[in-house]
């Protein structure tokens, strides 16, 4: 058997519908060593807005996937070093924790391949040689639950902006690349102030609304490379890259000249909230920044609330 023979790639035409269709942080693990069908597997879908990564056998393609987190793989079941099995047995806990979306593809389409492919943790089996007609519209199919569900993962659904599962990962990749290069960067924590008045004075919904109102500043006014999360509660965090505490300040006091003025409706009665914040400057540990960060927000509320302290 030739391996080329893996795709009839004369007859197939990538569908104008799926050029640029994917989103450009969609990752593509690609663990196989038919070289030629997996170049022109990679030019496809590359020409569909994917970044697609090749792993000519298991071992490499295991470190690939531990080392670039990839979003979607594809395991061929024969590898020169080992079985595509025996890949999934090293990769499937973390890829189901991940979301990681993992297909088999084989040559030996057999019931026994197929069912042992899923009673490893794959997603899915997918039979060489690859009709393409069928492989692109299930791919994006996949491609966009999978984003979706994502999404979802690292979103609070009350104000829309990050959570802090998000926040935890972020201020971790945050915390890596300063302490591998020159890039700094600064937390700013956030609590909304007696906000359980709020609450009781005017109801749970228009406390909600102060919420999502605030969760809407903080997303427009932030920078591009900046975050923002909702950290839990009425507190949210901020984490500037290359932007020191002290210059941090000068961001919130912004978002607090768009945000104290504005009027909250409950009924006939409306009303005006203001928050307080502490800000601190990552210097290589985060636990540490995240005490800081509090440390001076506690400062801003026994000093009189409605203030940012450094
Ligand atoms: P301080 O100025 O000291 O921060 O006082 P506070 O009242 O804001 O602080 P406290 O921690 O006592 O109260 C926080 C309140 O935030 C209590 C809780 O009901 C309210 N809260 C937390 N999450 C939500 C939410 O999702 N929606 C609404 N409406 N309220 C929430
Ligand atoms: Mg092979
Ligand atoms: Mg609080
Ligand atoms: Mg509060």
């Amino acid at each position: 058997f030739d391996g080329s023979e893996a795709v009839k790639k004369e007859e197939f035409q990538l569908p104008d519908c799926y050029i640029n269709q994917l989103d450009q942080e969609t990752f593509i693990l690609i663990i196989d060593d038919d070289l030629e069908f997996v170049s022109y597997l990679k030019e496809l879908l590359e020409k569909m807005g994917a970044q697609v990564i090749i792993s000519l056998n298991g071992k490499r393609g295991i470190e690939q996937f531990y080392s670039m987190r990839p979003s979607i793989i594809l395991v061929d079941t024969k590898l020169p070093d080992m079985s595509g099995f025996e890949v999934l047995d090293q990769i499937a806990d973390t890829a189901r924790q991940k979301n990681t979306m993992v297909a088999l593809t084989s040559e030996q389409a057999t019931k026994e391949n197929e069912i042992e492919s899923y009673r490893r943790g794959a997603m899915d089996f997918i039979p060489k040689p690859f009709d393409m007609d069928i492989f692109f519209p299930y791919l994006f199919n996949r491609q966009q639950r999978q984003h979706a569900i994502s999404s979802s993962i690292i979103t609070d659904s009350l104000t829309g902006i990050g959570n802090r599962r998000y926040f935890d990962e972020v201020i971790n990749n945050f915390a890596k690349k300063a302490d591998q290069s020159d890039t700094t960067f600064s937390l700013v924590m956030v609590d909304l102030d007696h906000f359980k008045q709020v609450n009781d004075l005017y109801g749970h919904p228009a406390g909600d609304d102060v919420l999502r109102k605030f969760g809407e500043i903080l997303h427009d006014e932030k920078r591009e490379g900046d975050y923002v999360f909702r950290y839990g509660g009425e507190e949210f965090a901020l984490l500037f890259v290359n932007l020191q505490a002290d210059e941090a300040v000068h961001v919130v006091e912004r978002i607090r000249n768009k945000f104290n003025p504005l009027s909250f409706n409950s009924g006939d009665q409306s009303f005006n909230v203001t928050f307080s914040a502490g800000s601190a400057d990552y210097q290589g540990d985060t636990e540490e920044l995240i005490s800081a960060a509090d440390q001076a927000l506690y400062e801003a509320k026994r000093t009189g609330r409605n203030r940012t302290i450094l």
